[in-house]
C-alpha cells in the first residue's frame, strides 16, 4: 500500500494547484523503469535471467531460466531484503522484504509482505520462463533497490502461501541480486 502514497500526495498538488497546475509531459511519466540481472545457483553459475519494468502501479518482472537450471516443479519466488547472493545458502539475502511487519503469505489474511510472489514452475529439463507482477516499487520509498539492495531467491519446494516464515518453501537455491 505504500506506493499509493506518492499518487496520493500528487493528486493533493494538483488540487491546491487548481487550473493553474502543470500536469508532467504524459510519456516521460508512463516511462517504466528497467532492471536486469542474472540469476545463479549456489555453485555461482549463472542460470538463467531477471529482467523487471517497473511502471506507475505496478512492477512487472520476468524470469528465464535455461534448460537444467532448476530441479523439475514448482519453486517459491520471493523478494528477500538484501541484496547479497555471495554465500552458497543465500542467507545474507535475510528475510522476506517487509516495511509493515505483515505476515508472509498471499493467501495469509494478515498477509503478504512485500516480498511475496507466486511459484514458479520448472518444466522437467529444468528451465523455467514466468512474467509475475507485485506492487513493490524498485526505486523511492520501500523500493528494492533500497540502500542495501534486494535479492530475488528461488526455493527447493513450493511456497504454501500461507504458512510462516516462508510458506515451508525450504532452502534457498538461486539468487540474483537487485542493486
Ligand atoms: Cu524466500
Ligand atoms: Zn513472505
Amino acid at each position: 500500500m505504500i506506493r499509493t502514497l506518492p499518487l496520493l500526495a500528487l493528486l493533493a498538488t494538483v488540487a491546491a494547484g487548481g487550473a493553474h497546475a502543470q500536469e508532467p509531459p504524459k510519456e516521460a511519466a508512463k516511462a517504466a523503469e528497467t532492471f536486469s540481472a542474472p540469476i545463479k545457483n549456489a555453485k555461482g553459475d549463472t542460470i538463467g535471467s531477471l529482467a523487471i519494468r517497473d511502471g506507475a502501479n505496478a512492477l512487472v518482472l520476468r524470469v528465464a531460466i535455461q534448460p537444467g537450471g532448476l530441479p523439475p516443479g514448482w519453486h517459491g519466488l520471493h523478494f528477500h531484503a538484501v541484496g547479497d547472493c555471495s554465500d552458497p545458502k543465500f542467507m545474507n539475502s535475510k528475510a522476506h522484504v517487509n516495511h509493515d511487519q505483515s505476515k508472509h503469505g498471499l493467501l495469509n489474511p494478515d498477509g503478504p509482505d512485500e516480498g511475496d510472489l507466486p511459484n514458479l514452475y520448472a518444466a522437467q529439463d529444468g528451465s523455467a520462463n514466468a512474467e509475475v507482477w507485485s506492487e513493490t516499487p524498485l526505486n523511492g520509498e520501500g523500493g528494492l533497490k533500497d540502500g542495501d539492495g534486494s535479492a530475488l531467491i528461488i526455493h527447493a519446494n513450493e511456497d504454501d502461501h500461507t504458512s510462516q516464515p516462508i510458506g515451508g518453501a525450504g532452502d534457498r537455491i538461486a539468487c540474483a541480486v537487485i542493486k
